[in-house]
């Protein structure tokens, strides 16, 4: 594999926008005890109809134990979805995965951060995280794309956003959180972004979605649905935890300018629930000294900001909840061009995340 010892900027390759033509998306079968319910058996069913409403769009590459290969390729028996053997801890390819970057000759290659599983010994979600912290290079060692390598620079591909025209959104809760880069101040964060993503504007949200267990990921509150528009979760409930979050993001999202120097649209999105797990669903999941326990007191962060788009699809999560067609209706209007596609979100809501999370999109080579 080649490490290159320069930086995407440098060498004329840029993010581009997830609505950008891609070559697959990537995705890692569930089975960890301590965070899946029954062993993950609920959430492989899960897995497994996110993989097959992506591959009708595009190709799926999954990735797998051993233990599990026989097991994921019969239930993922379809021509488009391939299955290759790597070891991971869990099963978050948006944070474990490469950040793809093209350029405009037709190359790809991919950002590879560094991975501490959502903060590491100061409120991270389990160890040890060794094998995720491969999933990036491996995934680049099979696609023989050059890698990219921000050692010792901690980022989650769930905690940004782009346009793909030179504007990041992010949150302070989390690339701000102490247990990410404390060695690096606001504006050295924003350098390692502006070189490894070719972007030039920063819109930090003060926090994301409440009781996010990844301090507050964007992906799960707020997303680019075009240049200069975007998504946000939201409620006018004044009793919901989420209200203030969703006030000050507006404050930030209303105020403003883009990289290219516009304002804003802000299109709103409600929130499910508020959702629980069930005391029985909590008390299928498996209890590790360190792992994240769940109890079904504490609020889900369930939102229907945490979608995918893919080659000519929105691939998002629904809850058997009242505003599940109020969601689909907004997503139909601000993706046109789109087909909408609701796959059922509770069984990896449960794990923590949800379909953005769970998913890594691959773009297709661009020339210009
Ligand atoms: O939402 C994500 N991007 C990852 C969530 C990890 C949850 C682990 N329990």
């Amino acid at each position: 594999m080649t490490t290159l010892t320069t930086t995407p900027r440098a060498d004329g390759f840029r993010m581009p926008a997830e609505w950008e033509s891609h070559s697959q998306t990537w995705m890692v079968w569930p089975e960890r005890p301590d965070n899946w319910r029954l062993g993950g058996k609920p959430a492989q069913a899960a897995f497994s109809a996110v993989a097959r409403a992506i591959a009708r769009f595009e190709p799926v590459t999954v990735c797998v134990s051993a233990g599990q290969y026989e097991n994921a390729r019969a239930r993922l028996d379809q021509a488009n979805i391939r299955l290759v053997e790597i070891s991971t801890d869990d099963a978050w390819v948006r944070d474990t995965g490469p950040t793809f970057v093209t350029n405009a000759s037709g190359e790809v290659r991919g950002v590879d951060w560094a991975f501490n599983a959502w903060g590491g010994f100061d409120g991270g979600l389990y160890a040890p995280w060794n094998r995720d912290e491969q999933v990036a290079s491996k995934i680049l060692e099979i696609e023989r794309s050059p890698r990219y390598h921000t050692a010792g620079f901690v980022l989650e591909g769930g905690s940004i956003h782009v346009d793909g025209e030179g504007t990041l959104i992010t949150t302070e809760e989390c690339l701000l959180n102490r247990n990410r880069n404390p060695h690096l101040s606001r504006e050295e964060i924003e350098e390692v972004l502006r070189e490894h993503l070719a972007i030039d504007t920063v819109i930090w949200l003060p926090d994301g979605l409440f009781n996010d267990e990844t301090d507050g990921h964007v992906d799960n509150f707020c997303c680019y649905v075009r240049p200069g528009e975007v998504l946000l979760a939201w409620t006018d409930d004044q009793n919901d935890p989420n209200y203030p979050r969703c006030q000050a993001a507006m404050r930030v999202l209303e105020s403003v300018r883009d990289a290219k120097g516009r304002q804003l649209v802000v299109h709103k999105m409600p929130i499910p629930g508020p959702l629980y797990a069930t005391a029985a669903e909590c008390a299928d999941v498996d209890l590790v000294a360190g792992s994240q326990e769940r109890s079904p007191e504490v609020r889900l962060a369930g939102s229907y900001v945490n979608f995918l788009i893919v080659n000519g699809g929105i691939i998002a999560p629904s809850f058997d909840d009242a505003k599940d067609e109020e969601a689909r209706a907004i997503l139909a209007r601000v993706f046109p061009e789109h087909e909408v596609v609701l796959v059922p979100g509770r069984e990896i809501l449960l794990g923590g995340g949800n379909i953005h999370c769970i998913t890594q999109q691959q773009p297709a080579p661009q020339q210009r």
